[in-house]
């Protein structure tokens, strides 16, 4: 962990944006709580037993500290060994991430329920064809029946999904044939994701599963029930509600903050919230109320994933991604910050204290002291909406100096798998096909998924631009969601030009005919879902192999934080896809079961862990092993390059 050490003896530098370099720069006067990385510097050493994943505090009798380096510490009290302390820690990790994912699905389901009963008045069904999708996934008859009835039987057994006692659960349909009978023939097949939840806690409690490959076992359905489950279900019924995304120009970073405007900022994850506080942002009534305070009118942005949401449906200016969110407060200009559930800093209420800054919580999940509590009932969304943003314009009249960084970056969001199906096969003729041709004949060499978090150990965003940059200069074209694709935004990659200006060759030419960007935006956490929807198209479109783990396809997370993260990473490899986290990995202390993730897991379900903290170097890992993919597949032999023109795609159209 060499930035680790960097951060004792040598500063890093704190983030490569220049936004954020200059709200940090004048960050002086938050004390006591201070940014995150004043905290972290407090912080050191930080416990190198935790580091490693070697403490394991789930009983009494501990904390123990396992080592099987060290002759005393082999085993804790109970007896354990520290490749289960770790696997115990790690399944822990998926379980927790899952939960959040799912638990935030689960609230997304409850809400399209009570839209479609005519109880929650102010959602509707705005993507029908996407409503019977799923109604025909889930066997719900639709003949001429209501569109009402139908989100009605849609959104009760979505619910029940959730709670699945048997399995397998209904979208493992999706994924190509091989992969299912492989989770078939290994019992990966998950049931609903709270049960997997719930066992993944009880065979982590002490004295019960202490076989750190059988733990694992239990880790993967967990996590194949969020990937597959909850988060595929948050990000359907998501797309049904408020619009399947499609390609939109945004603006992101600190200097979309207005000074003459009322800024109500929101931070968290749950549409729910986000697109009601959009839709009041939006009303004559309301920006007059703003223009009657002096303000020009009411400017709207996000962070973190609830950014990611109603950028990519609607266009609305993202503030910045995880780090950010103390700098927004920072600048003195935010009038009112709402947030939900998940990567909510603790520090947020003190810091939004130090400035004129109303903070407020809206879920009963997610309380912070010093913050005020609107709970968000989705029964009478709007008129709740309305409150919060009646706040900020009351708040307009107390602001301060304001310390708004220029910087701001135009951006392309909302690439949904079926837009990028539609793009690149035009709409008669939707198709993965001129991907997969592009991928078969060179010119793009492989696809990487690159998501995840922020960390204040290694520099804000720098190891996340890195690691695309590298790859989109190699043909690799990059799917992204998360504060991932923020960074990468920020960076100006999320732009057409961006493949003439860092693509190779290749790719460029590919991403020019079809006017894209080589880094597309997918959306937010659960929409990793996305990746494997897209992932699963391009196998079932054909000459790529027949499962996911054949095609040249890898995922990372270079910047990661979360136990999100840790799901999502897992049910990528449990797809079949080799997955590297940068930064930290959270059991290297134990090597046995360290290996298992980082080799003898691929045996299992031909996708792995790996972890590696320089960017560079990640990327030549990535590249290699989608150049072993492809020599596997027989791609390694050059062929000539074709790319699709109007001709061949009529030829495809009649094939
Ligand atoms: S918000 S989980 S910091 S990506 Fe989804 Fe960003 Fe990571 Fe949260």
């Amino acid at each position: 962990m060499p930035d680790e050490k960097k951060t004792k003896k040598e500063e890093i530098p704190r983030s490569v944006d220049p936004a954020s370099l200059e709200v940090l720069a004048e960050c002086t006067d938050l004390q006591p709580i201070g940014t995150s990385w004043d905290r972290l510097k407090k912080q050191h050493p930080q416990c190198g037993f935790g580091l490693k994943g070697l403490c394991c505090r789930h009983c009494s009798m501990g904390p123990c500290r396992v080592d099987a380096s060290k002759e005393k510490l082999k085993y804790g009290v109970c007896g354990v060994d520290s490749d289960t302390v770790a696997a115990r820690h790690f399944v822990r990790m998926i379980a927790a991430g899952a939960a959040a994912h799912s638990d935030h699905g689960r609230g997304v389901a409850e809400t399209f329920l009570a839209a479609a009963k005519g109880e929650a008045k102010d959602y509707k069904i705005k993507d029908q064809q996407k409503l019977y999708g799923l109604a025909m996934d889930f066997g719900v008859e639709i003949g001429d029946r209501a569109v009402e009835d139908i989100a009605i039987e849609v959104g009760e057994k979505s619910l029940g999904i959730f709670g699945e006692q048997h399995g397998p659960i209904p979208f493992l349909k999706r994924a190509p044939l091989k992969r299912q009978a492989l989770w078939k023939e290994h019992n990966m097949e998950p049931r609903g994701v709270d049960r997997e939840i719930v066992e993944c806690m009880h065979r982590t409690h002490m004295g019960v599963d202490q076989d750190p490959e059988n733990l694992m076992m239990q880790g993967n359905r967990a996590a194949l029930a969020d990937g597959w489950g909850g988060s595929m279900l948050a990000t359907e019924l998501q797309d049904i509600m408020f619009g399947t995304p499609q390609p939109i120009l945004g603006e992101c970073n600190l200097g979309v903050l207005k000074d003459d405007e009322v800024n109500v900022v929101i931070h968290g994850h749950e549409p729910t919230l986000s697109e009601m506080v959009m839709v009041v942002c939006q009303s004559p009534e309301m920006i007059a109320k703003a223009k009657a305070v002096g303000a020009k009118g009411i400017n709207l942005g996000g962070l973190c994933c609830s950014a990611n949401e109603i950028l990519m449906r609607h266009g609305v200016a993202n503030i910045g991604n995880f780090l950010q969110q103390e700098l927004a407060l920072a600048t003195g200009a935010v009038d009112v910050m709402t947030v939900d559930v998940q990567c909510i800093m603790s520090s947020l209420a003190q810091i939004a204290s130090c400035f004129h800054t109303k903070f407020i919580t809206t879920n009963y999940r997610a309380k912070i002291k010093g913050a005020q509590h609107i709970q968000f009932e989705e029964h009478d969304a709007e008129n709740i909406a309305r409150q919060i943003v009646q706040m900020g314009i009351d708040n307009y009249k107390n602001r301060g100096v304001t310390k708004i960084p220029k910087a701001k970056c135009n951006m392309i969001a909302g690439f949904s798998h079926e837009t990028i199906n539609y793009l690149l096969g035009g709409v008669y003729r939707s198709s993965y096909k001129p991907l997969n041709e592009n991928i078969i004949n060179g010119r793009i060499r492989g696809i990487a998924g690159v998501v995840g978090c922020n960390n204040p150990k290694v520099t804000h965003d720098k190891d996340h631009i890195a690691l695309v940059k590298e790859l989109i200069a190699n043909n690799v074209i990059v799917l992204q969601t998360g504060c991932s694709a923020l960074a990468c935004a920020k960076e100006g990659l999320m732009l057409p030009e961006a493949a003439s200006q860092f693509a190779g060759p290749g790719l460029a030419e590919v991403c020019e005919t079809v006017g894209i960007p080589p880094v597309l935006h997918m959306g937010s956490c659960v929409d990793n879902s996305r990746i494997l929807m897209a992932a699963s198209a391009v196998v079932k479109e054909g000459g790529l192999g027949d499962d996911i783990c054949d095609l040249p396809a890898v995922g990372a997370a270079p910047e990661w934080m979360s136990e999100k993260a840790i799901s999502i990473g897992q049910y990528f490899v449990a797809s079949g896809v080799y997955t590297l986290l940068g930064t930290t990995f959270p059991t290297l202390g134990a090597e046995g079961f360290t290996d298992f993730l980082f080799n003898k897991h691929e045996k299992l379900t031909g996708g792995m862990w790996g972890f590696e903290p320089d960017p560079m170097v990640m990327a030549r890992k990535m590249i290699e092993a989608m150049d072993g993919k492809r020599r596997a597949l027989g791609l390694d032999k050059g062929k000539e390059r074709v790319l699709f023109d109007m001709a061949m795609r009529r030829e495809l159209d009649a094939g």
